[in-house]
């Protein structure tokens, strides 16, 4: 599986909740490197840009007053098969599908508040991770011989 660069956003109420480290530590553990890593409150022409293909959903303006709200810890991970393997590890979208084991099925009870964002393909990752981070703004580290990742 080749080496992928995908983002990551620890959503609103993660630092109230004080489960940073919690939800850190569990994406490395299972091996992806953090290459990108900010706290930042997100505006809301970002929060619209950033969930732009839900502009016409009923819930696009709660979920961009949600994404605004309070600070987020934005993320660009990095492994193999990254993309996916993160989304297998978030858990679903809605929360009653979300499995316990996964980060949503075990930290979130509702779907709006579902904890973590993670990009859900290819060109997902690219276009979140240009929206959230300049490219000096990424740094690779991964030892080539670093058989985790
Ligand atoms: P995901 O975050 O798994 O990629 P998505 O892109 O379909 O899911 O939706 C973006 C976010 O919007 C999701 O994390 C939570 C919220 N959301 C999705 N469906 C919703 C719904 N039916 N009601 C309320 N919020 C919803
Ligand atoms: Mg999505």
């Amino acid at each position: 599986m080749a080496k992928e660069r995908t983002f990551t956003m620890l959503k609103p109420g993660v630092l109230s909740r004080r489960i940073v480290g919690e939800l850190i530590s569990r994406l490395e553990r299972k091996g992806f490197a953090i290459v990108g890593a900010k706290l930042m409150r997100i505006s809301r022409p970002l929060a619209e840009k950033h969930y732009a293909e839900h502009a016409d959903k009923p819930f696009f303006g709660e979920l961009v007053d949600y994404i605004s709200s309070g600070p987020v810890i934005a993320m660009v991970l990095e492994g193999d098969g990254a993309i996916a393997r993160l989304r297998s590890l978030c858990g679903s979208t809605r929360v009653e599908d979300a499995a316990p084991g996964t980060i949503r099925g075990d930290y979130a009870m509702h779907t709006g508040l579902n904890v973590i964002h993670a990009s859900d393909s290819p060109a997902s990752a690219e276009r979140e991770i240009g929206l959230f981070f300049r490219p000096d703004e990424i740094v690779g580290w991964k030892d080539g011989n670093d058989p985790w990742i």
